[in-house]
């Protein structure tokens, strides 16, 4: 007999999943503020630079051989789509900011082409956030930030640079392109953070 009946086969998710002021899409949306810049892995890189000029980079090989996961995850853009359970794979943010020595308490995280985004160093580490290469099993595609994005699920999707390139760390905070337009500095979907003072 089969016992599971069809609609039933995945696991379930209430309405509970869903941030305040979300709805549920299938699709993925693309949302750029600008044209999407097309990089050549050979030509990639990562750069971090710390609080007091110290930089370390990644090549593309060097980002490969770093030991990657496979992440899935509900994703929530402040235009109020939220897609649940987006599978991602890519290498923590913990393995690659481990041999990196910094007290900073902030991150701006810059990608080709311009766009910035700025968020507490703490929420890029301890399992929150990933340089992501592949969505659902295939090379990330360019307008989605291939070859490679931020992703920091936990907060607003704009925190999860496209086309990512590095972080600049700080004692100090700065806005980003869509905090220093009026979004929210921190971006909690959860509490609604979508503009400057929610
Ligand atoms: N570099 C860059 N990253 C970006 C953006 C952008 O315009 N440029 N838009 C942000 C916003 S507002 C959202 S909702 C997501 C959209 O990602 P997607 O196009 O893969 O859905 O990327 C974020 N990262
Ligand atoms: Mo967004």
């Amino acid at each position: 007999m089969n016992i599971v009946s069809p609609g039933f086969t995945g696991r379930r998710r209430s309405g509970s999943d869903l941030p305040p002021g979300q709805y549920l899409t299938r699709d993925f949306p693309v949302l750029s503020a600008g044209p999407t810049p097309h990089i050549q892995t050979e030509h990639w890189e990562f750069t971090v630079t710390t609080e007091t000029n110290d930089l370390v980079k990644w090549d593309w090989a060097a980002l490969l051989a770093l030991p990657a996961e496979t992440i899935t995850k509900d994703i929530h853009c402040v235009t109020r789509w939220t897609k649940l359970e987006t599978e991602w794979k890519g290498v923590s943010l913990d393995t690659l900011l481990a041999d990196v020595e910094t007290g900073a308490d902030f991150a701006m995280v810059h990608s080709y082409g311009g766009y910035t985004t700025n968020l507490p160093l703490d929420d890029l580490l301890d399992g929150q956030a990933w340089i992501a290469y592949e969505y659902d099993g295939e090379p990330l595609d360019p307008e989605h930030g291939g070859p490679a994005r931020l992703l920091v699920p936990h907060l607003y999707f704009w925190k999860s640079a496209k086309w990512v390139r590095g972080l600049v760390l700080s004692d100090t905070e700065d806005l980003g392109f869509w905090e220093t337009a009026g979004y929210h500095e921190y971006g909690d979907p959860w509490k609604e953070q979508r503009y400057a003072g929610d």
